[in-house]
């Protein structure tokens, strides 16, 4: 079979819940993928940042060979050897005092949203059922319906009514209007330190402070959506560091298991975390012991390999060699670390068919909100191979 297979096959069979570039991958190690046609490609996208410590990391597959020989699934009915151990090195490495693990990251945004309600209801005192979450245009958390009904935009919800009540939009970036937003009843203030999928927007300096000390002035939850920005794509372990802060509680994902397995989990205060008593919440495979040790391993890269360290430097170097093409079409390029998105101008008539050259080129990259190509290769990509991507991203962007 070549790739028109493949794509035939998926295309009758497959529900059209996406719309991928027309590259079937077969394999995949580092920054490298290989399609079935034997065609080799650089992933500048990174699975939306889950690989940061490049594809198949060979520690990370191997932690899971070995667990996988052991125990997978205990559920939670029963305790496992690797959950706790999990548990430690992550407040070990975050400061947080307590970890709720769950799967996929719209599950530990779940986790947060029902934290969150139940500690205005049980701590702050707010009346049963009058609980307002504070989140931001443009953001992005989840695909389930209570998240969606706070997305702002209106694909993600439409069709999918009723939607949940509590939430109020705020504009990304907008200090006063956060303020103006806060009653009695809220509880939580819910926001990305780095906007992934709202085209990769770094809020105002001193934004993320001023809105951490207003929640804090007014007893409401400042939480950091961190399952994109976090584990080193911003150049810090989490985007929130830039701006000195502490939030209350940050939900994790995707580059937490190396993109080997759904790991996810909301970390945050035994004041917080504490509000769930048994039976409150859960999940069949969260905590289970496969993920916990792949996500054990994929941690311990992150930290032996100097990744973070690596997204800062080498992502000052990409933009740096980024805004060197001086393109007639590039109206911003913006990011932190290998966070790094490429705003065109209206008359570039959108990126999708910058993303298609760099394909026939060689690279896989994925625009956002129709403009903005957005470059986060994993973290263990070399000055070398950012060399190599900016010969054939320079031809594209000077293209007409
Ligand atoms: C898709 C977008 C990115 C996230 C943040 C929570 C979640 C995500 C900041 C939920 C997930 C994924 C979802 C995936 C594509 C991708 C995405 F384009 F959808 F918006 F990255 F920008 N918080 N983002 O970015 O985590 O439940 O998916 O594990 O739905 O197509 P999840």
């Amino acid at each position: 079979m070549v790739s028109k297979d493949y794509i035939e096959l998926e295309n009758k069979y497959g529900a059209h819940n996406y719309h991928p570039l027309d590259v079937v991958i077969e394999k995949a190690q580092g920054v490298w993928v290989y399609d079935v046609d034997g065609k080799k490609y650089m992933d500048c996208l990174a699975a939306y940042s889950a690989v940061n410590q490049g594809h198949c990391h060979p520690r990370i597959v191997n932690a899971m060979k070995e667990q996988a020989e052991k125990v997978t699934l205990t559920s939670r009915a029963f305790r496992n050897s690797q959950l706790p151990l999990l548990y430690k090195d992550l407040v070990e490495l975050t400061g947080f005092e307590m970890v709720l693990m769950m799967n996929s990251g719209a599950e530990a945004v779940e986790t947060a949203l029902k934290a969150s309600r139940k500690w205005g209801y049980k701590i702050k005192g707010v009346e049963q059922n009058k609980a307002e979450i504070i989140v931001c245009t443009n953001n992005f958390a989840g695909r389930t319906i209570t998240i969606i009904s706070f997305s702002t935009e209106q694909q993600y919800k439409d069709g999918f009514g009723p939607l949940t009540e509590g939430f109020k939009i705020v504009e990304y970036g907008n200090i006063e209007e956060l303020e103006k937003a806060i009653t009695p009843n809220t509880v939580a203030f819910i926001v990305e330190p780095i906007q992934g999928e709202g085209g990769v927007v770094v809020p105002p300096e001193g934004y993320l402070k001023k809105a951490y000390e207003i929640c804090k002035k007014n007893n409401v939850l400042f939480i950091a959506d961190e399952i994109q920005s976090g584990l080193g794509r911003s150049g810090k372990l989490f985007a929130y560091e830039y701006e000195g802060i502490k939030p209350d509680a940050v939900t994790i994902g995707k580059a937490l298991s190396g993109g080997l397995y759904p790991v996810s989990a909301m970390l945050a205060s035994k004041e917080l975390l504490g509000v769930f008593n048994p039976g409150d919440h859960g999940s069949t495979f969260g905590g289970n012991p496969l993920g916990a040790a792949v996500a054990r391993e994929a941690l311990k890269v992150l930290t032996d390999e100097n990744l973070i360290e690596k997204s800062y430097e080498l992502g000052e170097y990409f933009r740096d060699k980024l805004k060197a093409v001086n393109s007639k079409h590039v109206k911003e390029i913006r990011g932190k670390g290998l966070f790094i998105g490429v705003e065109l101008h209206k008359e570039a008539n959108g990126a999708r068919r910058f993303c298609e050259a760099l394909m026939e080129k060689g690279i896989l990259c994925k625009e956002t909100h129709e403009n903005v190509i957005r470059f986060a290769p994993p973290l263990v990509i070399t000055k070398e191979e950012i060399d190599w991507a900016m010969e054939r991203i320079k031809d594209v962007l000077l293209m007409d």
